[in-house]
């Protein structure tokens, strides 16, 4: 219900106004750090032409050594070109800070990520909450450049930095009654203004969930960083799900719980919409939204003269790897 319909083809990306005030900023004293975080140890992910007026998230020092350290994976990478950084960065669905594509790069600039802890529950041998940074520890980072295709018929290509969540649940030892996964986005009214109000967009917090087998696919991540250095708050700082064959909706921000369970966790867009958002939600150009076809995409950047639609592919291009998972299944009925 919520989610907009497919935005009318804009004039063009401009840059809007937080990311200019946001400048002085970064000139003043997250510049060194940026630079540092994009040098990269290892050299192995590439130094980014960033828009230099754009602000840089380096993030605290224990995740900046993590991401030096990070190689791509190739093997794992689309040889799309990245949307432009300051698309990634302002152009966002992140509801806690309000429903307009720029709401969560204005709101969201102040958002505490650091300390952040994220509890372990269900059916897993070890639970418990953890630090990020001991959650993080023993996992490696790599770069990913994945699509992304919201629900809303526009997509982009991002350079994720992150590990396989099957990695993590690996370690805490999920039970013989493990059959899915539900991730939880951070609740707190007081910094997240969209959680407030009398009229709430949706019933908050924020969850998401995976089957198990779904969660342990190779391609799932959990990402703490993009085009290098640490995520920015309006990505879903400190810690995301970037699940690429399905839509973006999917892929929630800011978790700060995860719990393994034996039955279908209630998730946030099928419980809001059922007739609209399934619990699985794979891209499928052949499954419309009942209110826009998801036949075709808005690829970002694109402008007026430059619309830059092209074909939605089936499990947006990653069929080879996750169709398996569906076979058997009516992907209509179970869309
Ligand atoms: N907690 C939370 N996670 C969320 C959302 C949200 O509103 N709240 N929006 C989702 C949607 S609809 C999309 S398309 C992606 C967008 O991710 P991005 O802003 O990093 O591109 O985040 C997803 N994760
Ligand atoms: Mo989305």
């Amino acid at each position: 219900m919520l989610i907009k319909k497919p935005d009318p083809i804009k004039a063009s990306e401009i840059t809007p106004e937080p990311i200019y005030r946001n400048r002085r900023l970064f000139m003043q004293g997250l510049a060194g750090s940026a630079a540092l975080a994009l040098s990269g140890g290892a050299a192995a992910i590439p130094a980014y032409d960033l828009d230099a007026d754009a602000p840089r998230y380096p993030g605290p020092d224990w995740l900046q050594s993590k991401l030096r350290a990070g190689a791509r994976n190739e093997a794992l990478s689309t040889a799309e070109k990245p949307a432009p950084y300051v698309n990634v960065i302002t152009h966002n669905n992140f509801y806690e800070f309000g429903t307009g594509k720029q709401d969560p790069s204005r709101k969201a600039q102040n958002f505490k990520t650091d300390p952040w802890s994220v509890e372990i529950a269900g059916e897993v041998d070890k639970p418990g909450t953890y630090a990020l940074e001991d959650l993080l520890q023993p996992h490696g980072i790599e770069e990913r450049i994945y699509r992304l295709r919201c629900v809303e018929a526009w997509s982009m290509v991002i350079p994720w930095m992150g590990f396989p969540l099957g990695d993590l649940l690996k370690r805490f030892g999920p039970t013989s009654r493990a059959k899915y996964v539900a991730f939880t986005t951070l609740l707190d009214p007081e910094q997240m203004p969209g959680q407030g109000g009398f009229f709430s967009t949706l019933d908050w917090p924020y969850v998401e969930g995976l089957r198990m087998d779904e969660a342990m696919h190779p391609l799932t991540l959990l990402a703490v960083g993009l085009y290098g250095n640490a995520l920015p708050p309006q990505n879903g700082a400190p810690f995301r799900l970037v699940v690429p064959w399905k839509y973006g909706f999917k892929s929630i921000k800011s978790i700060v719980r995860i719990e393994l369970t034996e039955s279908m966790p209630v998730t946030t867009w099928n419980q809001t919409a059922p007739n609209e958002y399934g619990f699985y939600a794979n891209v499928n150009p052949e499954v419309d939204h009942p209110r826009w076809s998801q036949a075709t995409e808005r690829r970002l950047p694109s402008s007026l003269f430059s619309p830059n639609i092209i074909d939605t592919k089936p499990f947006n291009g990653y069929g080879d790897q996750v169709a398996s998972l569906y076979s058997g299944m009516d992907l209509r009925k179970w869309f």
